[in-house]
């Protein structure tokens, strides 16, 4: 069996998509919590974002989400009773500096995920923390645009130094960006950056850059603060094939990817590929860099990989084909004809999974974390109110099984977390009914229900792959 002993078995999830209390306990205003529900929802996403306050109209799903902020001591108790080994999890910026530039840190905030990181601790599940999962305190966004302003490289710095100095006994797997590649393509989601589409990609790629600044300022602190802390970056990953094998099809597909290891080039390697540099100067997008910038990013490496993977992508260079397109984890890509797809058109690839790890380890040879996989479906319970999401399971179950066999063919992996282990509020929708979990949370798109939590059928499955370290996936 290929699962080492230690081998961190979890689920994941983003405190704006599971806390709630949006402005309970000092927290402030998140450039995610002004993300509605419904057709504006993704535009926003997109930064095509008009204004800094909430519509009266609208409903606000992270306002309420799954009220993890009430239940937490309730749901660690359900993750410990699936023998979970880790507990992915982000921390909210806007609950520890409400406004991002406070002279002193909430109290509150930070007292919150004490007691979350105790409970955790005391029920044996280790804390892998994303230090930013697509939120930023919209003060920041109000006052100095967010990402694109180099000030906000500084203003994580301290928010990471209150973190790593206040939990330094408590945890030891970081995070820096959720899904960096991801500021690419929702600017507002990931960098809290509004474009206007005169000056788009000179706007992403200024905001990309400072969270790699970012990024690197973040892992030299937690070497001081916290030596023995492993500190990962975060792709959202996905192996692109080529449609045909037409080399100028392969070609496409080798460029879709290379935009996001562009990304954890730096992160891992630290530097910027060549091809990034040239195609930036031919677009005529400046890099905002500074002397010693270069020598950080060189000297500030990260320990690890951590991946989301749902679904491969596929790309040709034929603009004809754009009919055939799907959705994916925010990638539109074309359908493959070999895939099914769920509910909401993500294509369904185990082997892909083990093909994008094989990919990833033979590019950077450093142990990767699977922190996100999972199936967002609508489940329906029973009379009785069980739910049989047999569907879920298989897709769990495979995908378990292809990083089973990248682990076999040389890949270290260092654990696996179910994304949405309990039902939560999806991010590019802010539906609930796009459910991920094992745990059913009674509340609909919006909000209403009883929130009770239930154990669906993969709660026990996933219990029994946990105890057998991964050998029994039926
Ligand atoms: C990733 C994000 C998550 C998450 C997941 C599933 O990109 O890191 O926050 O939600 O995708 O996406 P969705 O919720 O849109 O189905």
């Amino acid at each position: 069996m290929a699962f080492p002993k230690d081998f961190l078995w979890g689920g994941a999830t983003a405190a704006n998509q599971c806390e709630g209390a949006y402005l309970e306990g000092g927290k402030g205003l998140g450039t995610v919590d002004l993300l509605p529900l419904g057709k504006a929802r993704f535009p926003i996403s997109e930064g095509k974002i008009t204004g800094y306050a909430c519509d009266p109209q609208a409903y606000y799903p992270s306002h309420k989400a799954v009220d993890f902020y009430h239940h937490y001591q309730e749901d660690i108790a359900l993750m410990a009773e699936m023998g979970f080994k880790c507990y992915r999890m982000s921390i909210a910026w806007s609950r520890i500096f409400p406004n991002g530039d406070d002279p002193q840190p909430n109290e509150e905030g930070l007292a919150f995920y004490d007691r979350v990181l105790d409970q955790c601790i005391a029920q044996g599940i280790e804390p892998v923390i994303t230090l930013c999962h697509f939120d930023v305190p919209v003060a920041l966004m109000e006052k100095y645009g967010a990402w694109k302003n180099r000030i906000l490289v500084e203003l994580f710095e301290r928010y990471c130094e209150t973190v790593f100095t206040r939990y330094r006994n408590k945890v030891q797997y970081f995070i820096t960006f959720n899904e960096i590649n991801m500021a690419l393509h929702l600017p507002y989601v990931a960098a809290g950056v509004a474009v206007d589409g005169t000056n788009d990609e000179q706007a992403k790629y200024t905001a990309v850059y400072h969270q790699l600044l970012a990024s690197a300022c973040a892992v030299r602190l937690a070497r001081r603060i916290i030596p023995q802390a492993r500190i990962g970056c975060m792709l959202a990953a996905g192996q692109t094939y080529p449609y045909t094998c037409a080399p100028e099809d392969v070609w496409e597909a080798m460029q879709k990817d290379r935009e996001g290891y562009a990304l954890t080039d730096v992160q891992i390697r630290g530097t910027f590929p060549p091809y990034l540099l040239r195609q930036l100067k031919q677009k005529g997008i400046r890099l905002p860099e500074l002397p010693g910038d270069r020598q950080l990013l060189r000297e500030n490496t990260v320990d690890y990989l951590a991946i989301s993977y749902y679904a491969s992508r596929l790309a040709s260079a034929d603009k004809a084909m754009v009919q055939e397109m799907t959705d994916g984890n925010v990638f539109a890509t074309l359908k493959n004809p070999h895939l099914e797809r769920s509910q909401w058109g993500w294509q369904i690839d185990p082997l892909g999974l083990r093909i994008t790890l094989n990919t990833l380890y033979d590019r950077y040879q450093v142990p990767i974390f699977v922190v996100e996989n999972g199936l967002g479906a609508q489940d329906t319970p029973d009379e009785q109110g069980n739910i049989a999401d047999d569907y879920r399971i298989a897709y769990l179950s495979a995908h378990i099984k292809a990083m089973e066999d990248a682990i076999s063919d040389g890949v270290p992996v260092l654990g696996y977390t179910v994304w949405g282990w309990m039902d939560i509020i999806s991010a590019s929708t802010g539906q609930m009914k796009k459910r991920y979990g094992m745990v059913y949370v009674d509340l609909d798109d919006y909000g209403r229900g009883t929130g009770a939590r239930i154990r669906k059928k993969s709660f026990y499955w996933y219990q029994n792959v946990i105890k057998t370290n991964g050998a029994c996936l039926e």
